[in-house]
């Protein structure tokens, strides 16, 4: 990966400096008259920035919709209070059912940590800051079974990677 990343590069660093000398090989001080291809190249350009605004509005509105730290709550949520303190977890309930949206109440008893959750293939799922003095709300629906697992995100001392807790998340009503 990091050698196709080097490769690809220098390739495109190649192609830049290529063009480049070609630009500068071709350029003199000709008088001509050029305002033909600026008016042509203006109105390319006009409409180039316009199709790049519609993309970009498109592309932002279909990526953002589902946005996804504000996860939709079908029905009640449940409230699961979380400390998190050196170097341990404190999660009021450590299991949750398929399809259940859980309200985590983060907040921290020392100092600040991250509380990040990770499903049961390794992917996180949600996160979000634990701070002493303030409630993070972090809603998570979980969508499959097994063991999720909570570790902290923020360097908090000797045995931060040591701060880590299940939750057990099962199928049924
Ligand atoms: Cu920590």
């Amino acid at each position: 990966m990091q050698t196709s990343v080097l490769l690809i590069t220098f390739l495109a660093m190649g192609l830049v400096a290529v063009a480049f000398g070609y630009v500068v090989k071709r350029s003199g001080t000709r008088d001509e008259d050029y305002s033909t291809i600026t008016r042509q190249g203006y109105l390319i350009r006009r409409w180039w920035m316009l199709a790049l605004c519609a993309v970009g509005v498109l592309v932002s509105a279909w990526t953002l919709i589902p946005f996804p730290l504000q996860a939709a709550i079908n029905g009640e949520a449940r409230s699961v209070d979380v400390v998190a303190k050196q170097w341990s977890w404190e999660i009021e309930s450590r299991s949750a059912r398929v399809g259940e949206t859980v309200r985590y109440r983060v907040t921290a008893a020392d100092v600040n940590h991250g509380f990040a959750l990770y499903g049961p293939d390794d992917q996180i799922v949600a996160q979000t800051q634990a701070m002493p003095g303030y409630v993070n709300e972090l809603n998570v629906t979980f969508e499959q079974p097994g063991v999720y697992r909570v570790l902290c995100l923020e360097y908090c001392g000797v045995a931060h990677h040591a701060m880590t807790a299940e939750i057990n998340v099962t199928e049924g009503p």
